[in-house]
């Protein structure tokens, strides 16, 4: 999809519902490429580390905040993404990257996500303004309720940050308000085809249940924030840097490989919980 631009309507989508799907966000084309370069990247598997759930299943990720040339990167920095987050973000200063992450939901083996908010996580690096950051999912392989596909609580973006404690190796949010919120608002299953986009927002409520599947379920999530947002507790410092951003044409047309070690990955400690 090139000249991509989210229209009125999907804007107001996102801001009522604190998410958006876009159906073939990538051509067929785009979602090949990217599904051979992530399964047959090995720097990607070497910086890959395990992420321990409540019930000790591992989902594996990697994690890494300096965008490259090479194909995640490429598609972090072009157009279509950059300029959507612009759209949706509050603000009007640059838009930056704070990290990209390739989930590897394996099959059987690929734990749960505990119920969160990303500003959750993110308050904790001292970021002052959740209106000013927002991911976008990218699924690489086919994502349903059977290989544990995101769910979203529609709406409760609106209720703002709440309370977040450890769950596992994860952060996840006050049990109490997610019954409240699940009572109020509406549960989603985001059932995704690969090159199919989700938009959330950082205080949008999500999980994702173990996949106890036979069928991998991958994804690229990439995590925009506005220069003007700074973090005071965050040393990576990618967050601040404005994107240059490359045509949409570029992650097919361009040289663009797998990540090349530069691209400075996140390395976690033992038992040390994400982000
Ligand atoms: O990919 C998933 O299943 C969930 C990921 C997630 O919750 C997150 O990255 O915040």
């Amino acid at each position: 999809m090139t000249n991509f631009k989210l229209t009125p309507q999907q804007i107001s989508d996102y801001h009522r519902d604190g998410y958006l799907i876009v159906k073939k966000f990538l051509s067929d084309e785009e979602a090949n490429k990217l599904y051979t370069i992530a399964i047959e990247d090995d720097t990607m598997k070497k910086h890959a580390f395990d992420l321990n759930d409540q019930a000790g299943k591992k989902t594996k990720l990697s994690l890494w905040y300096t965008p490259g040339n090479d194909t995640y990167g490429l598609l972090t920095k072009s157009k279509r993404m950059v300029e959507s987050a612009d759209q949706l973000m509050d603000g009007d200063a640059s838009v930056c990257h704070f990290h990209s992450k390739l989930m590897q939901k394996e099959p059987k083996v690929g734990g749960a996500w505990e119920w969160h908010q990303d500003y959750g996580y993110w308050y904790k690096n001292e970021f002052l303004f959740p209106e000013q950051m927002l991911s976008i999912m990218i699924a690489i392989t086919e994502a349903n309720k059977e290989n544990g596909c995101m769910q979203v609580i529609k709406g409760s973006h609106k209720m703002g940050r709440i309370e977040h404690g450890f769950a596992g190796e994860q952060v996840g949010a006050s049990q109490h308000y997610v019954d409240l919120a699940l009572k109020t608002m509406e549960l989603v299953y985001v059932e995704l085809q690969p090159g199919d986009a989700l938009f959330f927002h950082s205080n949008t409520l999500h999980r994702s249940a173990a996949n106890l599947s036979n069928n991998s379920r991958w994804s690229l999530i990439s995590v925009y924030n506005r220069s003007s947002n700074i973090p005071y507790n965050e040393p990576s410092g990618s967050s601040t840097v404005p994107l240059e951003t490359v045509p949409d044409e570029a992650m097919l047309e361009w040289q663009g490989d797998g990540l090349g070690d530069e691209s400075n990955f996140l390395v976690k400690e033992k038992d040390q919980a994400l982000k």
